[in-house]
This record gives C-alpha cells, sequence and structure tokens, in this order.
C-alpha cells in the first residue's frame, strides 16, 4: 500500500495511521532477514554530531562499530550528510538575542536553533573517521539551503520541496528503509516519518541511534514514529 501524503508541520501525515495496523501483523515474525529491496539509511554521523564537535550527541560516537556492522548485513545504503551554509536560518548565531535550543517562528514554522555545525565542506560536516562503508551508493545531502532547515533526508523543513531521496529509493526498487544514526528525535525521527509519508515501510535500530533530547524531544518523537508506523528494532533483530 502506499500512501503520498505530505507530512504536516508536526512532522505527521495523516492517512498513514491504518497502514500501520495491517503492517503490525507482518512484524509480529521473528528475525528480520535483510532483502534485496531493502535499504540501509545511514544519518550524520559526522564530526559535528559526536563528542567534541559543535552540536554533539551523548554517546555520538558509540554507535559507529555497530553502524558499520549493520551495513555488511545491507546490499544498498545511503549516507546522509546534514550540509548549511555559514549563514544558515537555523543558526542561532543568525539571530541577535536567541541561544542555541530556543526556537523561532520561522515562514515554515517553528525552527529549534542550533549551535553552528556542518558548515559545508568544514571538517564538522565530514562523515565520521571511523564509518566503513565502502559499498554505500549514494552521500545524499540536506540543509543546504540557507533558508531553509531540512532534517529529513526526503523533504525540508518547508514542507515541500523534496530532496530526491524517494525518488531515488522507488526508481531503485528499495520498499524498505531501516534507519540508523544521529540524532534519534531530530533527523533520524524526521527521516523515518517521511519515508512513512511517502509510502515506505520505516524501521529505526534502536541502539544504532542516539538522541538530542531537548524539551522532551525524543519522547515525543518515539511517540510520533510510533502513531505513524515506524517500527522500533534492536541490531540484535538483524545481527
Ligand atoms: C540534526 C539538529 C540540527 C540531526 C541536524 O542530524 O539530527 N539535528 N541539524
Ligand atoms: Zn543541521
Amino acid at each position: 500500500m502506499k500512501s503520498t501524503k505530505r507530512r504536516d508541520l508536526l512532522g505527521l501525515c495523516a492517512g498513514s495511521f491504518a497502514l500501520s495496523l495491517i503492517d503490525a501483523g507482518a512484524w509480529a515474525q521473528s528475525k528480520l532477514a535483510p532483502r534485496d529491496t531493502d535499504v540501509f539509511v545511514v544519518v550524520d554521523v559526522q564530526n559535528c554530531f559526536v563528542p567534541g564537535g559543535s552540536l554533539a550527541v551523548k554517546g555520538g560516537d558509540e554507535i559507529v562499530p555497530l553502524v558499520n556492522r549493520l551495513a555488511r548485513r545491507f546490499r544498498h545504503v545511503v549516507l546522509t550528510q546534514d550540509w548549511h551554509t555559514p549563514d544558515h536560518v537555523s543558526f542561532a548565531s543568525q539571530h541577535p538575542g536567541k541561544k542555541p535550543f530556543d526556537t523561532v517562528a520561522l515562514a515554515y514554522g517553528k525552527q529549534v536553533l542550533w549551535p553552528d555545525h556542518c558548515v559545508q565542506g568544514t571538517e564538522g560536516a565530514m562523515l565520521h573517521k571511523g564509518l566503513d562503508i565502502p559499498h554505500a551508493e549514494l552521500i545524499l545531502r540536506k540543509g543546504n539551503r540557507r533558508e531553509v532547515d531540512s532534517y529529513s533526508a526526503f523533504v525540508e523543513a518547508d514542507g515541500k520541496t523534496q530532496t530526491g531521496l524517494g525518488g531515488y529509493l522507488r526508481q531503485r526498487g528499495l520498499e524498505r528503509a531501516f534507519f540508523a544514526g544521529l540524532a534519534t528525535d531530530f533527523c533520524v525521527a524526521w527521516s523515518a516519518l517521511d519515508a512513512r509519508c511517502q509510502g515506505f515501510e520505516a524501521l529505526v535500530i534502536d541502539d544504532a541511534c542516539r538522541g538530542i533530547d531537548t524539551q522532551g524531544s525524543l519522547a515525543k518523537a518515539w511517540a510520533d514514529m510510533s502513531s505513524a508506523g515506524v517500527q522500533r528494532i534492536q541490531s540484535s533483530d538483524l545481527l
């Protein structure tokens, strides 16, 4: 069953909830065997997001060996990179009087403000050097327009500009997306939610992600994902 609804500003797309109940039966099965029509999406495992980086996610570096092991189970792997201009609208430094983790209202909705991070071409934006996934097929960069953020690997924060990932997966015959990376409650969650909105199965590998957890964001992300039919699994379900 396909759904092409785009998500609303809460990151949800109406219409996919009934699907999740139907899909739930299939999930009850035991170990997950990766298929040729699966893709493993490794989200934003970049220097800025690991300890020592400007927007460090606690334990962000711990997932790297596990992500490498998981990647070997998949024929198809896509990596994403957060990729901002130096004056990006999501940076608190661009909003006088604001500090990181404050929020502002932008034309497309509420935006959390962050420390400067993942500036295009800088060391902080590079993929973590411990990543060892030579068979990855695509590196997708997102958030590259100054005026629009993009947590999601599918659709920018304006809710309409496509990154092309949905089209890529569909043209490659990929149907089921497994997610790992950083951060659980932002780029991983938004990507998994949009995968559902665009008619893909979506599974998040809990222990191969780490969260930021600001103002209840982690619990909310898991609740939103659950409502949207994103399956929460563990690496042991695959390894
Ligand atoms: C992310 C906040 C800002 C992420 C990216 O990768 O989860 N979070 N930019
Ligand atoms: Zn960012």
